[in-house]
């Protein structure tokens, strides 16, 4: 676990929280976008956090949290400050693919991030026969479940960073828009 400081110190801070069951590539594909290599991952007891800076202006600190069973009770006390959340889904994993659907649903029901802009990344892209993104979309009701927010899906390998780059440039896109909105709420509600 590293936690390392923003090299532009006036870049806005947004807190990005990393679920999905364990095993489905969380901390691996944080580390590839973070270090750009390979590493050997350990299951995460607790969180990991990095800090990743994609677009000019913002620095995304993620929060890596653990997904065995005992973790995900505790994924809602992550939630608060949150501005983006990032679903990862081992796309092969067809055995527990609907825990991670259910998991998913509840996590959405969180009063702290209603609204908060969501992207889904359907992992493991390289294993023949994964589930596509559409497959995921579909199977997990993202139209209807994300329908009060920004949202996407996308298709990804955190082994050789296949459209890692691309989901968290759209989550950063989503995550500008989030804080502005925001911010522009709040300010109305100042000036009233
Ligand atoms: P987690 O942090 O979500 O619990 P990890 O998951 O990042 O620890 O990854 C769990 C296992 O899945 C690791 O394998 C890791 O190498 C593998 N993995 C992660 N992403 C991909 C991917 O895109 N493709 C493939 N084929 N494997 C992936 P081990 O064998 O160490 O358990
Ligand atoms: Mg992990």
């Amino acid at each position: 676990m590293g936690l390392l400081s923003s090299k532009n110190p006036k870049a806005k801070q947004a807190h990005i929280l990393l679920l999905g069951l364990d095993s489905a590539g969380k901390s691996t594909l944080l580390y590839k976008l973070k270090l750009a290599k390979d590493i050997v991952t350990i299951p995460t007891i607790g969180f990991n956090v990095e800090m990743i800076e994609l677009g000019k202006g913002i620095s995304l600190t993620v929060w890596d949290v653990g997904g065995q069973e005992k973790m995900r009770t505790l994924w809602g006390c992550y939630c608060e400050h949150t501005d983006g959340l990032v679903y990862v889904v081992d796309s092969t994993d067809k055995q527990r693919l609907e825990d991670s659907r259910r998991e998913f649903e509840h996590i959405l029901k969180n009063e702290h991030i209603e609204n908060v802009p969501v992207v889904l990344l359907a992992n493991k892209q390289d294993v023949p026969g994964a589930l596509t993104a559409e497959d995921i979309t579909r199977i997990f009701k993202v139209k209807k479940l994300c329908c009060n927010r920004n949202w996407c899906v996308q298709p990804c390998c955190a082994i050789t960073g296949d459209g890692l780059t691309e989901g968290f440039r759209k989550l950063t896109e989503f995550v500008k828009s989030h804080m502005k909105t925001r911010g522009d709420t709040l300010a109305f509600f100042k000036q009233k």
